[in-house]
């Protein structure tokens, strides 16, 4: 017999599995009100700014990752991008702050985009960039990826996947999303095995040719990453890399900033706020990550240095910084964990960060910087990392009609063991990272 099941998209079921939570929130959101006022800060000012705060979902978050290792199949993951839609729309409902998917492509390839848009808008999901698959072989394909796409020494297997990248932008237009974001594999194992200048030169040529084809209100994402799966070079290894392929390309580039495409201990906040001077700050596949991965749940590993880069988002808002629009989107992959209850947390600990920096006391740290007074200043920025802001955000969830407790509310609706019996059968067990 199938276990009780209530649907975790319906405001009903949320509206119930609030209430047992909504007498403690209330009075620790009171608590935490007094606390904050005393600092001159107005708690629902915070709430309001926290509850506008959007994240997008990328669509191969919601099946269960892998390693090349291997890879543990969840219960019912979903086996196709309607399916996949499904789960975010949980996501969604129960955080009320992911309104929007980013699509993978040939990932969520359908020849139905018109239903695939209708059928996020009955959900009440949007789409946000699109990005492109170059980085694998398809069936069917005619030329092959395995020494690179954009940067290949081959034109035709260039044209390939400019052409690739192109058929994304025609599928996005009809989704109504704005974005491309271009991340490649394109490098080298071994040195000697690629022309460092020309592999970069093959890509500002091939970039161009997509960015030709970018509609007025789009914008293109360029993503950098240090290595993988190229261990040796990556052509677009690095925010430099990025920035100048950016500026090269036009006021549409911009540059994406993927929190795993570091080397370890680079300080990331330090990129952010050039990215900020720049005007090329395009936006974040959020993630987080101990040593070489960019896998982990956002907020998991390093809270501080999230808050940091937050941090810097909230100085160029207060700045009112030009051309500062950036576009959020995790990017992770969940190998051991239920997808959906990474991604609510994950979402929920950007907000978290958000909050804390927003209840920074700015005009004191101004001071203190200018006084030269560095206890002061290291002070004053991290009492917002210490205050616990939790009950700002379950209180923005809750006005919101989401949930004060998702991940419960998530547990106890009892909707995995349903994808469990409503999706039999995507079962493969092979390594790789979706
Ligand atoms: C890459 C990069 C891209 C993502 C793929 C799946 O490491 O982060 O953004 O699309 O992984
Ligand atoms: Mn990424
Ligand atoms: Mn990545």
């Amino acid at each position: 017999m199938s276990k009780a099941f209530a649907d975790p998209r319906d405001a009903n079921y949320i509206a119930s599995a609030n209430q047992s939570h909504a007498a403690a929130l209330s009075s620790d959101y009171v608590a935490l009100g007094t606390q904050l006022d005393r600092r001159g800060i107005n708690i629902d000012d915070v709430t309001r700014a926290v509850a506008e705060f959007k994240v997008a979902i990328p669509s191969w978050g919601v099946g269960t990752g892998g390693t090349r290792f291997g890879r543990f199949p969840g219960a019912g993951e979903p086996r196709n991008v309607f399916e996949k839609l499904e789960d975010c729309a949980v996501i969604h409902k129960l955080t009320g702050a992911t309104p929007t998917v980013s699509l993978h492509i040939p990932w969520d390839k359908t020849d139905d985009y018109v239903g695939l848009r209708e059928h996020g808008a009955a959900l009440g999901l949007g789409f946000d960039a699109m990005n492109s698959n170059t980085f694998q072989d398809q069936a069917g394909q005619p030329l092959s990826y395995k020494y690179g796409s954009l940067t290949h020494t081959d034109a035709a297997v260039r044209a390939q996947a400019v052409q690739h990248n192109i058929d994304c932008i025609k599928a996005g237009a009809i989704l109504g999303s704005r974005a491309l974001t271009v991340w490649i594999g394109d490098g080298a194992n071994f040195p000697g095995q690629s022309h460092l200048g020309r592999a970069f030169e093959r890509y500002l040529e091939s970039t161009a040719a997509i960015y030709k084809a970018l509609p007025a209100d789009w914008r293109m994402f360029i993503e950098h990453k240090m290595y993988e799966p190229a261990f040796y070079a990556t052509v677009i290894q690095d925010w430099g890399s990025s920035l100048m392929a950016a500026q090269a390309l036009g006021p549409k580039a911009f540059c994406l900033v993927d929190l795993g495409h570091h080397a370890p201990n680079v300080n990331i906040e330090m990129i952010v706020a050039r990215l900020v001077h720049a005007q090329r700050l395009g936006g974040f596949h959020f993630n987080d990550s101990k040593y070489g991965d960019d896998d982990l749940d956002a907020g998991s590993i390093e809270p501080f240095r999230l808050f940091l880069v937050f941090n810097e988002l909230v100085e160029a808002e207060l700045a009112k910084a030009p051309n500062f629009k950036p576009a959020h989107m995790l990017d992770q992959s969940h190998n051991v964990t239920d997808p959906i209850e990474s991604l609510m947390t994950s979402a929920i600990e950007l907000q978290r960060a958000y909050a804390q920096a927003l209840i920074v006391d700015r005009k004191a740290l101004h001071e203190y910087r200018i006084g030269n007074d560095v206890i002061m200043s290291a002070q004053t920025l991290k009492r917002g990392f210490t205050t616990d802001v939790s009950p700002i955000l379950a209180q923005a969830r809750l006005k919101k009609g989401a949930a004060i407790d998702p991940v419960g509310a998530y547990r106890q609706s009892g909707y995995r063991a349903k994808c469990g019996e409503m999706r039999p059968g995507k079962q493969s067990l092979g390594g790789g990272i979706v």
